[in-house]
């Protein structure tokens, strides 16, 4: 393609594209250059926020070298891709992390304060760009870093949501809402590609046409609305390598109702054209729980359609035959949300590429991967049929034939097994009836994982037993999550990777976390164990001014710092640990003065968003601030206990508070977390865990020893007879909840009217997710934490052996996994 240039231009592009020296000087220059030129400002009008917007630009010129380079290589050696469908990428912050992976911190660091600015401040002034709601969406976002890091050919496909997750204000005690219009100033970290454009259909008809012995398939007519492509370059830390996420936008198309405007409806034109616009307006906030919202079907759909029409373009490139496809691509999906790309791609495969019906679904099941993130009944997804044939017709065509197919087999398999055809179907025989995206997604995929160990034991002998039975145990696999060791500590926590860095002599642990394990031989070095504990302090200190700035409280960092932020659910029980925290301030009400004097100080504190609609986690939050209004004004506590909600907890926000943990709170009642991350999070940055024997807790506790972490409670395999007791029979009730309950209810924290219905979970709910049958054994071990705490040199050896066993816990580890079991893909280095 290169031919169509003379050679004289050729050589001028190739002598004006030798990139710039990366280093003080030319910063400064390419900052100076941005004030004037990109933001037209000068040095008279240069505030904090034009310097981000500068220095973020100055970052943005080498990540564009750096992506253009990877996208260059990538199609040069033409290897096989992955391609990683979320619908959330949980980015947070860019600057700092663009800085440390690419090595230029301390050169631009020094650049910025020649000029009049401090880093810090200038870092401060970024926008979290928030387009996710709790794990799945930072996971995204963990292994997006990885991918990069580990030079492996990858994209990221998702939507560019308007408004990202809400944000969060507390008004009284209760959570309100407010839009996260997260785009009002220009946005540096994406490059808008107004030349890839791409148009997505919906409604409309299909026509069946017959030619010959065979019949086609034609869908026509409704409306389209277009996906413009927005990229985000996610550079690799210590190597060139530069990969992309690519974000839809819907629009509408250029073309107008010539019809409308001629019969004079020029406002309702208008009107229908807005509405393309609204498409990706906004993220669905709900974690862990499916709303039926037609919009956020059609989100979907556009978002499918679009990231295959680009996929698909990228291989006919190549030239190859179609057979070649699955070692060319492979997709990810992130959950079942991007199921119906199974549909979408034999749709383009048989209808318009011509392919016959059974060899395309062979290329189909052969690229398609399935995540499983949760085994909570509210949390899977199901489109009513009627709602799936409005939007795409010849979708729930394809379906039902897909289906039709399918349960023949299983029919051979299991002859005349009515009730077993029935529960492996994809389509749920309800009046309407529906279609299950995660049948959908295990039959359309070669490989379905679950994202801890327990996790995928637990899909294999309940949601998805049938389908173990059918296909045998091997499509299914454990892949247990990880996280980026840069963002989650390096950036995170930059004093503790300083000391480690110092004490290892090296910085390689940041590419393999393994290397961590050495820093168990420190555990005897008394110098190095006042350095630890010194480290923790500062952070401590730097959680209590945010917290005075946030809440205006003020908390003593030699407490026990005891953290609980997650997006607030039921399943992960945050209700009994304010529970707890009450049973905690009675028990030091009722001590006389020389009991007082052994107890440890504690700050507890919480954070995190319930979903707008989900009444009892809102009135969780109700009860933690009115639990806190009480307790923080109690003098005669002595500082003791404090409590504190930090409001709108986010990716930014996580990175102050982690590293402040003393402990930290993962108490899901067994089985229902699938793995949670922030557990990792926490034990990286060498604070200890409180945890039910649940997700990646048991593994954390396999690596770490039983001397480093407190567990409690019943197990997952307990869970079914201990409801069935409280369904059925009289279980009393916990004698110190019970004790608790009684003191909401006498009004000690507020109107007891108010906290009726979340007590009522408890009995009338028949405490489904088992709060009484633990609170016993949360207390004892609650108690363990305390004595432990005032042993402060056995603490701190326990700190740093949780750090020190962490290795396997890197998104790294979990992306080898992925490229090696499931892809079948190998790095390409820039
Ligand atoms: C979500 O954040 C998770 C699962 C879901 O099905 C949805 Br929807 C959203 C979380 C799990 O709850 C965590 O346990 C897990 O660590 C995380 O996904 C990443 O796998």
């Amino acid at each position: 393609e290169l031919s169509k240039w003379r050679p004289e231009v050729i050589e001028l592009w190739e002598k004006c594209s030798v990139p710039e020296t990366i280093n003080k000087e030319t910063f400064q220059k390419s900052f100076i250059r941005h004030v004037n030129t990109t933001l037209a400002r000068s040095i008279y009008n240069v505030d904090n926020f034009s310097a981000y917007q500068a220095t973020a630009h100055a970052v943005r010129d080498r990540l564009i070298q750096r992506w253009n380079e990877t996208q260059q290589i990538h199609t040069e050696r033409d290897q096989k891709r992955v391609y990683y469908l979320s619908l959330e990428f949980l980015l947070g912050r860019s600057l700092d992390n663009a800085l440390l992976n690419l090595g230029l911190k301390d050169s631009f660091g020094e650049g910025v304060k020649e000029l009049g600015f401090k880093m810090e401040d200038i870092l401060d002034q970024e926008v979290d760009a928030a387009l996710g709601n709790g794990g799945l969406g930072r996971l995204a976002a963990c292994y997006m870093d990885s991918l990069a890091t580990l030079c492996y050919p990858a994209w990221g496909y998702g939507v560019r949501y308007t408004y990202g997750i809400f944000q969060q204000k507390i008004v009284d005690g209760y959570q309100d809402e407010f839009p996260d219009y997260w785009l009002n100033f220009d946005n540096p970290w994406e490059l808008p590609r107004v030349d890839i454009v791409v148009d997505v259909q919906f409604g409309g008809h299909v026509n069946k046409i017959t030619e010959g012995d065979k019949v086609r398939h034609e869908w026509i007519g409704g409306e389209t609305v277009q996906a413009v492509a927005y990229d985000v370059p996610i550079p690799g830390y210590g190597v060139k390598n530069c990969i992309n996420i690519r974000l839809w936008n819907s629009k509408p198309r250029r073309k107008f109702d010539f019809g409308k405007f001629n019969a004079g409806e020029y406002d309702q034109a208008v009107q229908e054209q807005m509405k393309a616009e609204f498409l990706t307006a906004v993220l669905y906030p709900n974690d862990n729980h499916m709303v039926g919202k037609e919009l956020r079907l059609k989100q979907q759909y556009f978002w499918v359609a679009a990231s295959l029409h680009d996929i698909v373009r990228r291989f006919k490139k190549s030239q190859r035959d179609w057979n070649e496809f699955p070692d060319q691509v492979a997709i990810q999906l992130n959950d079942t949300h991007p199921a119906l790309a199974i549909v979408e791609l034999q749709r383009i495969l048989v209808d318009e590429e011509r392919l016959d019906w059974d060899a395309a679904w062979d290329i189909v099941t052969h690229t398609f991967a399935f995540t499983n993130h949760t085994v909570l009944p509210e949390a899977m997804e199901k489109w009513p049929v009627p709602m799936i044939s409005q939007l795409l017709p010849r979708h729930i065509q394809i379906i039902f034939d897909l289906n039709l197919f399918f349960l023949q087999r299983v029919e051979k398999f299991a002859p005349g097994d009515r009730d077993f055809l029935a529960r492996l179907s994809i389509i749920e025989e309800s009046t309407p009836q529906y279609v299950r995206m995660a049948h959908l997604a295990i039959v359309g995929s070669h490989r379905v994982n679950g994202v801890a160990k327990l996790h995928s034991k637990l899909i294999k002998e309940t949601i998805f037993k049938d389908f173990v039975k059918y296909y045998g145990p091997d499509k299914f696999e454990n892949k247990t999550n990880g996280i980026t060791p840069r963002r989650w500590l390096h950036q995170a926590n930059p004093k503790l990777s300083e000391l480690i860095t110092e004490t290892l002599g090296h910085k390689d642990w940041l590419k393999d976390l393994t290397l961590l394990k050495k820093l168990e031989e420190s555990v005897h070095d008394k110098e190095f164990r006042r350095r630890w504990m010194a480290v923790k302090h500062s952070n401590k200190v730097r959680l209590a001014e945010y917290i005075r700035d946030v809440v205006d409280v003020d908390v003593n960092p030699n407490a026990l710092f005891d953290v609980q932020v997650k997006r607030i659910h039921e399943y992960k029980r945050q209700f009994m640990n304010i529970l707890g925290v009450i049973h905690r301030y009675n028990t030091i009400k009722s001590m006389s003065p020389e009991q007082m004097r052994d107890v440890v100080p504690r700050v507890v504190i919480f954070g995190g968003k319930a979903a707008p609609g989900y009444y009892i986690a809102k009135l969780v939050i109700k009860l933690i601030n009115s639990v806190a209004s009480v307790v923080n004004k109690d003098s005669t506590i002595q500082d003791l206990l404090k409590v504190i909600f930090i409001p709108d907890y986010n990716v930014s926000v996580a990175e102050i508070i982690i590293p402040a943990s003393d402990i930290s709170q993962h108490i899901s009642t067994a089985g229902t977390e699938a793995s949670g991350t922030s557990n990792m999070k926490f034990v990286l940055n060498c604070g200890l865990i409180l945890g039910t024997v649940d997700g990646a807790n048991i593994e954390i506790h396999e690596e770490i020893g039983d001397d480093n972490i407190f567990m409690f409670g019943h197990l997952a395999e307990q869970v079914d007879d201990l409801r069935y007791a409280h369904r059925y029979r009289d279980v009393p009730m916990d004698p110190h909840l019970d004790a608790v309950i009684k003191d909401i209810e006498s009004g000690s924290f507020g109107e007891a009217r108010i906290f009726a219905p979340l007590i009522n979970t408890l009995t009338f709910g028949k405490d489904y997710y088992l709060i009484s049958d633990d609170f016993g054994s949360y207390l004892d071990a609650q108690k363990l934490v305390d004595e432990a705490y005032k042993k402060e040199k056995d603490w701190v050896k326990k700190s740093i052996l949780c750090t020190a066993n962490m290795g396997q816990f890197s998104s790294d580890r979990a992306i080898k996994e992925y490229a090696e079991s499931i892809w079948g893909i190998i790095p390409v280095k820039v």
